[in-house]
């Protein structure tokens, strides 16, 4: 009989659709379950609720169960019943409507904004009544009070021999794969003038057909190891020239093997081994078509670009790990936040300094151009 109505508990639990990871240990859902919860909250274990969904989905980038563990626990559920219960509650900035905010707030209780999108694609108009309510930004933005990497550059802890010699064999050429064809950073104006210079070889939506559709991690890496046989750059061109936006694209062809191209309003030098990278926007596209062919005419200086790989690598998955952050913020008695009360919209939106490339030049950006603004397109 104890050994039925353990059954019926998790059947419940998968039912009501709770989703809780203890990420140290991950143990099975049915910690989450009544006895556990009417309790006062357990010894410094917190709990996250998810109130939003993401991009219309209910599932948002968490880990697996395979993936690193978390060093501090902690609970995520997307089960609002909890909402009394909960420490922080996270909303997808995409996915926020106003007419479905929580009513009512335990005292401390941490109300955060999540959001990958860049200023160009978070509508202001979304968070009205709520800016003011938030604690935690949750963000690409290094200076969050969550920071969520694309991607990093980590110093390995052995030196590695990397075979330089086998990457010279394949073509001058240069690919980009790219979905979004209008974007409010201009990157498409730039390609313009670049391709009456050198041969540019486009992917995606607004090219070929191949590495369309799927954006499952796998189906991504594949895409970017076939492209790294064929072309030496990619030009890892963001969609918007924002404060720290650099996309998974960058960190993708970095490890591909490729010379990435970058574009964007990245702290690249800071961000990249020197010498691991070229800045589109420190040449005109012509002296840049000029730069990547002396460099892949010239052996030893095309290598250089890809000596950084013995003593760099390139770590993925650190989008799927801003819960193990939260939950680390979580441990502190005294809890902190990097924007000013009531700044929140000055700190997104101004600080991030948007720029579009025009005609040579890279302006301020204005919202003036209606960019396409579609989750998975970038
Ligand atoms: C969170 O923000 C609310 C609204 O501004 C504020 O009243 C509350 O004190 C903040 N909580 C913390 C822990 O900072
Ligand atoms: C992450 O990197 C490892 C090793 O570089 C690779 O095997 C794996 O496929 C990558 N995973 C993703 C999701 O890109
Ligand atoms: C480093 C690299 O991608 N080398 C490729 C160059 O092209 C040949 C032929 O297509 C491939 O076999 C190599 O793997």
């Amino acid at each position: 009989m104890g050994k039925l109505k353990y059954i019926h508990l998790i059947f419940m639990t998968g039912t009501v659709g709770l989703i809780v990871f203890s990420l140290s240990r991950w143990r099975p859902s049915t910690n989450g379950i009544k006895p556990v919860w009417s309790q006062v909250p357990q010894s410094g274990r917190k709990t996250v609720l998810l109130w939003t969904r993401y991009f219309h989905n209910i599932h948002w980038p968490l880990p697996n169960r395979n993936d690193e563990k978390c060093k501090f626990s902690c609970r995520v559920t997307s089960n609002r019943k909890y909402l009394a219960h909960s420490d922080v509650v996270a909303f997808h900035w995409r996915d926020i409507d106003l007419n479905d905010v929580p009513k009512s707030r335990k005292p401390g209780q941490i109300w955060a904004i999540f959001s990958l999108e860049p200023p160009p694609q978070t509508p202001r108009e979304i968070l009205v009544s709520l800016k003011d309510h938030l604690n935690w930004t949750i963000s690409y933005r290094r200076d969050s009070d969550v920071f969520v990497p694309y991607g990093r550059v980590i110093k390995r802890k052995q030196k590695k021999y990397v075979k330089l010699a086998n990457f010279f064999e394949n073509t001058t050429s240069v690919s980009w794969v790219v979905s979004n064809c209008k974007t409010t950073g201009g990157r498409e104006d730039y390609v313009k003038e670049l391709k009456k210079h050198i041969s540019v070889d486009i992917f995606g939506e607004c090219g070929d057909e191949l590495c369309v559709g799927k954006s499952n991690a796998m189906f991504r890496n594949l895409c970017y190891n076939h492209l790294a046989t064929k072309y030496r750059f990619y030009l890892s061109f963001e969609n918007s020239i924002c404060k720290d936006y650099a996309t998974e694209k960058l960190y993708l062809a970095m490890d591909s093997g490729m010379i990435p191209v970058v574009f964007g309003g990245a702290d690249y030098k800071n961000i990249l081994p020197s010498d691991s990278y070229i800045d589109a926007l420190k040449y005109s596209p012509a002296s840049l078509a000029k730069h990547l062919v002396d460099i892949s005419q010239d052996k030893l200086v095309y290598q250089k670009y890809l000596k950084w790989k013995e003593n760099y690598e390139v770590q993925n998955r650190t989008v799927k790990s801003w819960i193990c952050s939260l939950c680390e913020k979580l441990q502190a008695v005294k809890l902190t936040q990097t924007y000013k009360p009531n700044d929140f919209l000055k700190w997104w939106f101004d600080d991030a300094k948007c720029q579009t490339w025009k005609n040579g030049d890279v302006i301020a950006y204005h919202k003036t151009t209606k960019a396409k603004s579609d989750a998975s397109l970038e």
